[in-house]
């Protein structure tokens, strides 16, 4: 979802773009990726590939968000060395920072605090990851940098039930209990609040990032506000047209209570989000609605 958006923001920028997808390039097999730098030779990398997925997944597969993306982060990592590149950008989430931090969350919370325990196994390999760029950027003076976004959505987001992030998962629960007819179950009271930022305001400030010189390790990328996930329900709710019942299954669990992240290092270097919840929603689901066999 990251990948492309940040190749859709680039059509156009005038530069060449290398991708490697998932069948080109198996980030887990070092000495592939090693490979694949040194016959393409990027200047600048962009590292938005993740063993990814939402509460439910994170807390049933440490093993695979642990391991896999650490391997992902020392392979890319190591290989931008050895090939020289000039701006390594490594994404990782809100979610490395401590459960109880101080909001809205500033850059110099991380490792100040116990995690997250639903998602710990990805925060850790994350913090890892930007722990290694940070390395380079002392040992070697390589200009490596982290950014952190908050919950993404958008087009090309995963819609699996088991494995997706709240935002996709009640866009296609609303919409198939509308279609269908019954109840909507949401996961957990309802109470925790989320920063959610639509993909291709991500893409934007990646590319933004990329493009200045802005001398930061570490720089969040969010929109500045949250909302409860009652009342991301709600606005779903409203955009899908459904006007059943919903209940909230207490048994699944709530996860951090709160992860607005403060973004005004990113700001003061002249970037904002600018797709309001509302839109960016209804976006998302208009892009549902298109795909929606495909994803079936
Ligand atoms: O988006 P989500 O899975 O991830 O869940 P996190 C956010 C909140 O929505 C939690 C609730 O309180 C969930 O219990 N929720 C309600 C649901 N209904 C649903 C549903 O149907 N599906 C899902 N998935 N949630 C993830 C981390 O945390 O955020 C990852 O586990 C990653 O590591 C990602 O960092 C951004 O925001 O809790």
């Amino acid at each position: 979802m990251v990948g492309s958006a940040v190749v859709r923001r680039l059509a156009g920028a005038g530069c060449t773009v290398l991708e490697a997808g998932r069948d080109e390039l198996d980030l887990l097999d070092g000495v592939a990726v090693a490979r694949w730098f040194a016959g393409n030779a990027p200047d600048v990398v962009i590292c938005a590939a993740a063993k990814v997925g939402g509460i439910h997944a994170n807390n049933s597969h440490p093993v695979a968000f642990l391991g896999e993306n650490l391997r992902v982060a020392q392979n890319v990592v190591e290989a931008s060395y050895r090939a020289r590149v000039s701006k390594l950008l490594f994404l990782g989430s809100s979610c490395v920072y401590p459960k109880f931090a101080e909001q809205p969350i500033q850059e110099d919370a991380l490792l100040s605090g116990a995690l997250e325990p639903t998602n710990e196994w990805y925060a850790v390999a994350k913090i890892a990851g930007i722990k290694l760029c940070e390395a380079y950027r002392r040992e070697f003076g390589c200009d490596y940098l982290s950014v952190m976004p908050s919950n993404l959505y958008g087009p090309k987001d995963n819609f699996d039930l088991e494995t997706s992030h709240v935002l996709p998962a009640l866009l296609r629960k609303v919409h198939t209990a509308k279609v269908q007819g019954g109840d909507v179950t949401v996961w957990g009271s309802g109470t925790p609040r989320r920063e959610f930022l639509h993909v291709d305001d991500a893409a934007d400030a990646i590319v933004h990032i990329a493009e200045h010189d802005l001398h930061e390790s570490l720089l969040n990328v969010g929109t500045g506000t949250d909302v409860s996930i009652r009342e991301l329900v709600e606005l779903i709710r409203d955009i899908v047209g459904f006007e059943g019942e919903v209940v909230f299954d207490a048994s699944m669990p709530d996860g951090t209570p709160r992860k607005l992240m403060d973004c005004s290092r990113l700001a003061q270097s002249g970037w904002q989000a600018r797709i309001g919840l509302r839109d960016g929603v209804r976006a998302t689901y208009k892009w549902f609605l298109e795909h929606e066999c495909a994803l079936r």
